[in-house]
């Protein structure tokens, strides 16, 4: 652990620790925060304001992080459940970074309290400083991760501070991780139309549950659905409910751009999904001055014999 880090993770316990319920420690080589309740757990980095770790009592680890992970790189990190902000995906200007400006950037740390003896952290990011050159808009952006009995809510909040409307895409990247991508299926989204990344002529829409054989990276629009991964070899269905958001991104890289991303680990496709609850494609958030947005996702675990 750098002194640094140290130093930062002394501050953070002395001003936000709230006993059995949140602590700060350095995990990855950067700081973060640890979240307990009675029926799980979570971790939290202020880099990025990005979820790391989510474990209901008694269950496996929810979220899938690469093998290489590691904090105060200037890159994110690639897994748990990264904040793409304030647009999805690549900009129309190459020069600007795929996935917004925040997921790589220390975020503060607003608030930290209990409820239900269960952690809750505030975490924010001052847009209002950012080169217009970037991004011409002015807006603060929040993030709060709540722990419940047995699940997680994670909420994106956007406030509008300028004097002209935002048009917002964003994402909560969730990186699942899963017992093989041969063995899972996911449910919820059977005939909702989809933008097949890979093949933008065609206007697909889903028949049936959704399997994996090859890359896949598809924006489902137009559905505020649940979503369920049923993983038959981990015994397990992970549900992903969400509000605030109209669109369900699902994406696996497979084998070839798995190995160009070159931080998946050997095989790691095999062993991760991204179900990412977003507002992405035709579903563009138009915020008025003064207006807020929260784009939010609760993820639980049941057991499926
Ligand atoms: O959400 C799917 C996606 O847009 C894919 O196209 C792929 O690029 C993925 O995000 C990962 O993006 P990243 O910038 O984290 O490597």
């Amino acid at each position: 652990m750098t002194d640094t880090v140290a130093a930062e993770v002394v501050r953070l316990n002395a001003g936000y620790a709230v006993k059995g319920a949140i602590d700060f420690a350095e995990r990855w080589g950067g700081p973060v925060a640890v979240l307990n309740s009675a029926g799980s757990s979570a971790v939290v980095a202020l880099q990025g304001a990005q979820v790391l770790s989510f474990v209901p009592k008694g269950a496996r680890e929810v979220l899938w992080l690469a093998p290489s992970a590691r904090l105060g790189t200037g890159k994110s990190v690639r897994g748990g459940i990264p904040v793409c902000w304030p647009w999805f995906a690549d900009h129309a200007d190459p020069g600007k970074p795929a996935h917004g400006f925040v997921r790589a950037a220390l975020w503060r740390v607003l608030g930290a309290r209990s409820r239900d003896d269960a952690g809750h952290i505030k975490l924010g990011f001052d847009a209002t400083g950012i080169d217009p050159a970037l991004w011409p808009f002015r807006a603060d952006v929040t993030l709060d991760v709540e722990l419940a009995a047995a699940s997680l809510k994670v909420t994106l909040t956007t406030i509008s501070r300028g004097g002209t409307a935002i048009d917002l895409t964003e994402a909560l990247h969730t990186y699942f991780a899963i017992g093989d991508i041969s063995d899972i299926s996911i449910s919820g989204l059977e005939n909702r139309a989809y933008i097949d990344q890979l093949d933008l002529v065609a206007k697909p829409v889903q028949a049936g549950s959704i399997t994996f054989d090859a890359e896949t990276d598809r924006i489902y629009y137009g559905t505020a659905d649940t979503v369920v991964i049923g993983d038959s070899r981990l015994q397990r269905a992970i549900h992903i409910g969400k509000s605030g958001s109209d669109s369900t991104v699902v994406w696996n890289p497979w084998i070839e751009k798995s190995e160009r991303l070159g931080d998946m680990g050997h095989q790691g496709y095999r062993r991760m999904v991204c179900v990412e609850t977003c507002n992405a494609g035709p579903d563009v958030v138009t915020l008025a001055p003064g207006a807020r947005h929260s784009l939010v996702q609760e993820l639980s675990v049941s057991s499926i014999a």
